[in-house]
């Protein structure tokens, strides 16, 4: 593979998961470019060291090829010390539970307000579709066919007429949540961005802070938020707003009341759908007994385990199982259980207020790993 001299991030501008990996890289100051997936060379020569055709990938300098938002971030994280994570026992906890939140909890607002408002959304969806292929001749064909058949991921994930109502409601009160607590600090810990930050970042930004009907709606309503997401995708500190300040993460392990507000609302439909996933993929797990190694996430298209059917606020709902909730999750679990017994107590206790301690129990028969770009079986 030709070595590009500065990393070279392949994804594409309006990618849920290239939106985690695109800000983490912009504020820890990592020169990169950004390529679409629509390059010969993504085809040629990422993708054979990719193994699944997933974004975001990131090849550097070197020509390591690594995919997955979350391998990108702690490929640094390794590196730099650990810059964006709290070291703090409830923070960090925080910080891992908006990781989850991002990268699965919200994908059905994501989904929804994508694909269900396409009068406002479809000409700038279309534009997206189109230009991350190179001109050919089905490049036409091939954006409608790709279209439609994301139009079918709001359902994958949940979104019926009948859920519809909820699925707009619990993300307008997460959106206000939110609001409120970004009026008291600009990122979720405080004064610097943490891994939850960049895991929230994924469904805010392409999908919730960019497609033009739900942007409308965030700079609307809750312009904190958008805000917010602005400041996530630059450089600098961008903090104008604010006039006194800090430079780190809230001190002594403090987590704020609004921020337990929003985790709260996110409690929803979190947890019985964690708890659903789990059951389906257990079932799985027992029926299939996959050999160790054997790679655990399909694609979407794949829907590998079956549907999670769960109940929020009264109303069912039937969404498909993914094993990536639970690479998140093991990872906050193993956060949890490397704590001392007075922190874990703190941290359980903060997880109860909030509706959330389900999270520190609900398990996979199997555990988890990392091979060769994919998540495994262990
Ligand atoms: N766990 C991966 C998930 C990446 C992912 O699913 N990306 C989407 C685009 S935003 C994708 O490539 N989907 C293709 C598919 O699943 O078929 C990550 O965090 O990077």
């Amino acid at each position: 593979m030709k070595k590009p001299n500065v990393h070279t991030l392949y994804g594409i501008t309006h990618s849920l998961y290239t939106g985690r990996a695109r800000s983490y890289l912009i504020k820890s100051g990592v020169p990169f470019r950004e390529l679409s997936t629509g390059h010969e060379s993504f085809k040629d020569e990422v993708l054979p060291e990719s193994k699944l055709a997933t974004i975001p990938v990131l090849v550097t300098p070197e020509g390591e090829v690594i995919r997955d938002g979350g391998a990108i971030i702690e490929h640094f994280e390794c590196a730099n010390g650990r810059l964006f994570q709290p070291s703090s026992a409830k923070q960090q906890i925080v910080s891992t539970l908006f990781d989850l939140v991002g990268t699965s909890g919200l994908l059905r607002p994501a989904m929804h307000y994508r694909w269900n408002y396409l009068e406002e959304n479809e000409e700038f969806l279309h534009y997206h579709f189109l230009h991350s292929q190179r001109e050919h001749p089905e490049r036409e064909a091939k954006t409608q066919y790709m279209m439609s058949k994301m139009q079918t991921a709001g359902v994958l994930f949940g979104v019926t007429e009948a859920t519809m109502p909820l699925v707009e409601t619990l993300y307008l009160e997460f959106l206000e949540a939110l609001n409120q607590h970004l009026s008291e600090m600009p990122y979720l810990l405080g004064w610097k961005p943490s891994i939850g930050d960049f895991g929230l970042i994924a469904p805010l930004y392409a999908h919730l802070g960019r497609d033009p009907a739900p942007l409308r709606i965030m700079q609307q309503r809750a312009v904190r938020v958008a805000r917010w997401v602005e400041r996530m995708n630059r450089a600098d500190q961008d903090v104008a707003e604010f006039f006194n300040p800090g430079d780190d993460y809230l001190a002594d392990d403090r987590i704020p009341e609004t921020l337990m507000t929003v985790l709260r609302v996110l409690a929803e439909d979190l947890v019985p759908e964690t708890r659903a996933a789990a059951e389906v993929i257990n079932q799985w797990l027992a029926a299939n007994q996959p050999e160790p190694g054997t790679p655990a996430q399909g694609l979407l298209a794949g829907r590998l385990f079956g549907m999670a059917e769960f109940s929020m606020r009264g109303q069912s709902v039937s969404a498909v199982a993914q094993s990536y909730r639970f690479v998140i999750l093991q990872r906050l679990q193993q956060q949890y259980m490397r704590l001392t017994t007075p922190q874990r107590l703190d941290v359980s206790d903060l997880l109860r207020r909030c509706g959330l301690e389900a999270l520190l129990s609900i398990r996979l028969d199997r555990q988890l790993g990392w091979s060769d770009n994919q998540d495994i079986w262990l």
